[in-house]
């Protein structure tokens, strides 16, 4: 693997033409939502629309037309098959007679526009299990396993298309002046034994005692094992998984009294993660099962999430197993 190859030439060679053309189609798209995320500041796109999601959020201009961006790119395709996406209440038929049924988070971290955080786009891929038509639920509910294709694009200092077709975890950065993504960074290795850890320690008081336990293992003081451990989140999980990536770390959002399953979604936040650190060489869990391996119930399932270098969700599970 050669750094600075153009994305669409690693494809070729690496990968199969229908993958290709889904990841193309994702990365032509992505591009043009980093654009509009770099210039919201100067158009009238900040602000919300004034609708919810599913989620009862409010829904920022930004998402909107991020989530119609990748709907019209994937469309064009005619390999994408179905679209489940954050934004929308239900599944969504593309190409009847396409392959690909494609999970997103169109933009991840929304909240964090307009303070100029990084934010992303997550994206989950998988063969569609009906024959041809409509897409249904079950070709949606698939373990995480069966993923073909995950990935994200953070747009950040640099716009960053990360993904795995199962062969290892590859960066590409774009340049903005010809619109390009080009390698830059091949075959990351999330460090096994990473120093950061990443959770939401205002909603302390809300976590089981076993996750409390842990956090005061993490600040406590032991030159052996270079604690404390730093702690930092963002509160944009694309922005806070893409620094564990590289950095090495744990990032959790643990069940909590409220949020019975965790606040993160299992088909377009948790699994492609999750897939992503795998391929990486690290780990995630619910805090008791391996996320890959767990049987999605509906299409926005929420599923806690304890993920990144191996030592650390050990050493996390192991005070949940206290
Ligand atoms: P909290 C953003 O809204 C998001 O879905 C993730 O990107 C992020 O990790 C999480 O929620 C932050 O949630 O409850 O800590 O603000």
């Amino acid at each position: 693997m050669v750094a600075g190859t153009r994305l669409e030439d690693f494809l070729r060679e690496h990968t199969t033409t229908d993958i290709s053309k889904t990841l193309m189609a994702l990365a032509r798209a992505c591009t043009v939502i980093g654009r509009m995320v770099n210039n919201a500041g100067l158009s009238d796109i900040l602000g919300v629309t004034g609708t919810t999601n599913v989620q009862g959020e409010s829904q920022q201009k930004l998402d909107d037309l991020s989530n119609q961006i990748l709907m019209d790119y994937l469309t064009q395709t005619e390999i994408c098959a179905g679209y489940l996406s954050e934004e929308n209440d239900d599944i969504v038929t593309l190409c009847p007679t396409g392959k690909h049924i494609v999970s997103i988070d169109p933009l991840d971290g929304s909240s964090n526009i307009d303070v100029v955080a990084p934010i992303g786009t997550i994206f989950n891929v998988v063969n569609r299990l009906s024959k041809q038509g409509d897409v249904t639920p079950a070709d949606f509910l698939q373990k995480g396993d069966k993923t073909i294709c995950a990935g994200y694009v953070i747009y950040g200092s640099s716009t960053i298309l990360m993904f795995s077709t199962g062969n290892g975890l590859h960066g590409f950065t774009l340049n903005t002046s010809d619109s390009e993504f080009y390698l830059s960074h091949a075959n990351i290795r999330v460090p096994e034994k990473g120093k950061i850890y990443s959770i939401n320690q205002g909603n302390i008081e809300k976590f089981d005692d076993s996750i409390k336990n842990f956090l005061n293992y993490c600040s406590a003081t032991d030159k052996e094992t270079s604690r404390p451990y730093s702690l930092r989140y963002i509160g944009s999980m694309v922005a806070d998984l893409h620094r564990n990536f590289l950095k090495g770390g744990i990032f959790i959002y643990p069940a909590s009294k409220g949020e019975a399953k965790g606040k993160l979604r299992l088909l377009y936040e948790c699994t492609p993660m999750s897939s992503l650190i795998e391929n990486a060489g690290g780990k995630s869990t619910d805090g008791k099962q391996r996320i890959l391996d767990l049987q999605p119930g509906e299409v926005h399932e929420r599923s806690a999430i304890f993920i990144g270098s191996k030592n650390l969700v050990d050493k996390a599970e192991s005070f949940l197993k206290n």
